[in-house]
């Protein structure tokens, strides 16, 4: 782990709400569990299908992730399309989905843990 991340991480923030959903002390339409990735259905959803992918360890957001978190954001990155076929997107290229996140307040964060929205189904959309 590098020193930035080690400075902003811990494991598990007694406080973060999406810590909360992974330790299950809050439920959450799950989509997908593995040791280090959870997925959960939105509560507010955009989009037909709007799910979100998140790392299980507490990292708050893009803007403290190094290179030794490649291979984890590498590994969600992979598993999206999956998932995404799973909940019900339409496959590529006339379906497909859009993933995005949010960094800091500027960028539209309001959990503070990161997370990768996944959002598809028939449009149009509520946003965008
Ligand atoms: O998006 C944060 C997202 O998190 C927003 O779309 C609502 C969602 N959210 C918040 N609380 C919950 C619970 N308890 N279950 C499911 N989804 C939740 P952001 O990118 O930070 O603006």
């Amino acid at each position: 782990m590098s020193d930035l991340l080690r400075a902003h991480t811990a494991a598990h923030d007694p406080d973060c709400i999406f810590c909360k959903i992974v330790a299950k002390q809050i439920p959450s339409g799950i989509v997908y569990e593995d040791e280090e990735i959870f997925a959960f259905h939105d509560i507010h959803p955009w989009a037909p299908v709007h799910f979100l992918l998140i790392p299980k360890m507490h990292i708050p957001s893009m803007a403290q992730v190094g290179p030794d978190q490649a291979g984890l954001l590498g590994r969600m990155m992979a598993l999206a399309p999956k998932l995404a076929l799973e909940q019900g997107c339409n496959p590529y290229p006339e379906g497909g989905y859009r993933m995005l996140t949010n960094t800091g307040r500027e960028g539209g964060q309001e959990v503070q843990h990161l997370h990768f929205h996944v959002m598809g189904g028939p449009r149009p959309w509520l946003r965008g």
